[in-house]
């Protein structure tokens, strides 16, 4: 087992909780995404493991999204190198064999949200302190085609359109209601919800539902398997521009301000 993701295989369910552990807010640096790869593709390939629930071990937060930190005053090659680590994330999560359930305990903007629709279903706390979306707008960056594939194909083209251009964070009620996460059950239930509704998912017949999903979703994942290099150039010569930089900047401040 790694550091920053906690894994815990139940050999006679064949579901294993993939539970991210890297206080103070789970942010997606290069290390857990890495971790979080290697992971997933260890128990894609375990003939013992049918699914994945993923969850967190930080209180009131699923995950703060992609780390600012890696691409705020760093090199375009550590943000190439980043960039490749969220592609790789995605890749892997979207199109995997696997049943997925995102266990939401917390707040999950952009990058966390991001996890939490790739999975095949969604359950969130229903405390109203915590907001799910992708809010990049908010921060003056784009989220890239792919980010808005995946949430165009869990809640439909308006609702992506007017998310993506309000960098809206939805209440958990909110999220429920334009489809963005599937049920909301109280805080101390998340986990146990997730475990039985695995058990509906992992009833339909193994092959059926793989290649049901497949169909679904191999579109989706193709578009960026096939235009990854390019994908990474345009994350690059983005994100380092003077502006981008000073938009992170600020908002970093504004995190911290808002701390004080
Ligand atoms: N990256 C780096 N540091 C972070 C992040 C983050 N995403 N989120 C929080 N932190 C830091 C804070 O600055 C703070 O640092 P410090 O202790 O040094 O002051 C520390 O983590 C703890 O954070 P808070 O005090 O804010 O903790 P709270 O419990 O009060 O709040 C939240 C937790 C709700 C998660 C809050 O921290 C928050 O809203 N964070 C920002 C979330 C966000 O907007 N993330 C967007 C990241 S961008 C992304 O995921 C997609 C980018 C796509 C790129 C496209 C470009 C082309």
């Amino acid at each position: 087992t790694s550091s920053k993701v906690k894994v815990d295989l139940d050999p006679t369910t064949g579901v294993a909780v993939m539970c991210m552990q890297s206080p103070p807010v789970n942010s997606l640096n290069l290390e857990l995404l890495t971790e979080f790869a290697s992971t997933l593709e260890k128990l894609e390939m375990d003939k013992g493991c049918r699914g994945v629930i993923i969850t967190s071990s930080v209180p009131r937060i699923f995950s703060a999204g992609l780390d600012i930190l890696e691409m705020f005053r760093t090199s375009p090659e550590h943000c190439a190198d980043f960039w490749k680590a969220v592609q790789e994330m995605w890749l892997k999560l979207y199109g995997s064999n696997l049943a997925t359930i995102a266990a939401i305990n917390g707040s999950s903007p952009a990058g966390g949200c991001l996890v939490s629709m790739a999975c095949d279903y969604r359950i969130m706390a229903d405390n109203p302190r915590y907001s799910i979306g992708l809010n990049e707008t908010k921060l003056g960056i784009v989220a890239p085609y792919w980010f808005r594939d995946t949430m165009a194909n869990t809640v439909g083209h308006r609702t992506t359109e007017r998310a993506l251009g309000l960098g809206l964070l939805y209440s958990p009620q909110e999220a429920l209601e334009v489809g963005l996460v599937d049920e909301l059950v109280p805080e101390d239930q998340v986990l146990t919800t997730a475990t039985q509704t695995m058990g509906k998912w992992l009833a339909i017949d193994e092959h059926a539902r793989q290649v049901t999903k497949s169909l679904m979703r191999k579109p989706t994942v193709d578009k960026l398997l096939f235009n990854r290099e390019a994908d990474v150039q345009n994350f690059v010569s983005f994100i380092t521009q003077d502006s981008v930089q000073k938009n992170l900047g600020m908002y970093l401040k504004m995190l911290k301000s808002r701390k004080a």
